[in-house]
């Protein structure tokens, strides 16, 4: 365990996952956690940048652990923690803020489109959003960072703080990089195709839930937006059609080459059937591990607890560092 590199990652709780978060991140994260020590966090403190009902978000963050394990983190193996008990994370983002210009912070793409879906409520945590993921990942000295494409360019900014720290006070902080997975980066809406995915789109026909069952998954294919010719084919003006492949592919883990000339003469009609099989068949045995999980709540509790615990120990070991470094006069204590 003592000479392999760390990985981090954390996914907010703020709804039920989609297949999207699934194949672009949590899929990645089991793949890798035998290479790398793992360190998987539930971003509890991240969902507060948009308004959520206090017992929906506490019901979601169980939710999330359970869907962690149910995915294949292996708790032993890995940390798995609720971000919110380490405030180590709370404090470290305070120091980073001081170090981070707001024009770097209202030029974030996540940010803009936040804004304009959250229009009652740009809040200063929105906005500060990538410096509390820069503290979630500089703290435990991660060599790796596995997120979809869409967080990008958050990473880029963990990376140019993490830097500028240790020009300023000297070495510091390890670089993280990015880890981007290359088929399922970026899986896009089943209704509007030129969309990401997103657990938070109004329409429920636009995304796979975890926690749909074969035949809404079947029937939320059939309705996918495609185009109005009949080849099956990766086509970047057929986008509704990619996304259908790319899916495919990610689930069966066959080539593109290999799906394309399966379907070759086939009909849409035919394609998305096979694709939501195919896709069921990856999500259903994970539902019902979840919500066997969710049945045994002591038990998370009991894993989140020793996970924070484990956590804790890494972050204020870097915490300590950077608090010395900047000049605060370390606590008295006995
Ligand atoms: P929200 O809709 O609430 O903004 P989200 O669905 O984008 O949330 P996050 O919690 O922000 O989900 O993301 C968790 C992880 O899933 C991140 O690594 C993110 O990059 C990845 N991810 C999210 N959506 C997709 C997608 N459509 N395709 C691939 N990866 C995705
Ligand atoms: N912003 C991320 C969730 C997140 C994260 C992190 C990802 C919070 N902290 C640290 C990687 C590393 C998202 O997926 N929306």
């Amino acid at each position: 365990m003592e000479d392999k590199k760390r990985l981090f990652s954390a996914i907010q709780p703020s709804g039920i996952l989609t297949l999207g978060n699934y194949l672009g991140a949590l899929r990645n994260f089991r793949l890798l956690q035998d290479d790398y020590e793992g360190i998987f966090s539930i971003a509890d403190l991240h969902s507060l940048t948009v308004r959520q009902d206090p017992a929906v978000l506490r019901k979601n963050t169980y939710e999330l652990a359970a869907l962690y394990i149910a995915c294949g983190i292996d708790p032993e193996r890995s940390i798995l923690f609720v971000q919110s008990h380490v405030s180590a994370h709370a404090e470290l983002s305070w120091i980073l803020n001081t170090i981070c210009y707001p024009g770097e912070l209202s030029r974030m793409t996540q940010f803009k489109e936040k804004s304009r879906a959250h229009e009652d409520n740009v809040n200063m945590g929105l906005m500060d959003y990538p410096v509390l993921m820069a503290a979630d990942i500089l703290l435990y000295q991660a060599d790796l960072v596995p997120v979809g494409a869409d967080q990008k360019q958050h990473l880029e900014l963990s990376r140019d703080l993490a830097i500028r720290f240790n020009n300023r006070y000297g070495e510091t902080f390890t670089v993280p990089e990015a880890f981007i997975g290359k088929t399922a980066a970026k899986i896009m809406s089943l209704a509007d195709p030129l969309k990401k995915m997103s657990k938070s789109d109004a329409n429920l026909n636009g995304f796979i839930s975890i926690d749909d069952d074969k035949d809404a998954i079947v029937r939320k294919f059939k309705r996918a937006v495609t185009d109005s010719e009949n080849e099956i084919v990766l086509r970047e003006d057929k986008p509704g059609i990619s996304n259908l492949l790319n899916i495919y592919c990610a689930v069966t883990s066959k080539s593109l080459a290999e799906a394309e000339k399966e379907f070759e003469g086939k009909g849409y009609g035919d394609f998305k059937l096979k694709v939501g099989e195919a896709v069921a068949e990856v999500i259903d045995p994970i539902r019902i591990e979840k919500n066997k999980l969710l049945q045994n709540k002591d038990y998370i509790d009991e894993l989140l607890k020793s996970g924070a615990e484990r956590a804790e120990k890494i972050a204020y070991k870097t915490l300590n560092k950077v608090y010395k470094k900047v000049g605060l006069v370390p606590r008295k204590r006995g």
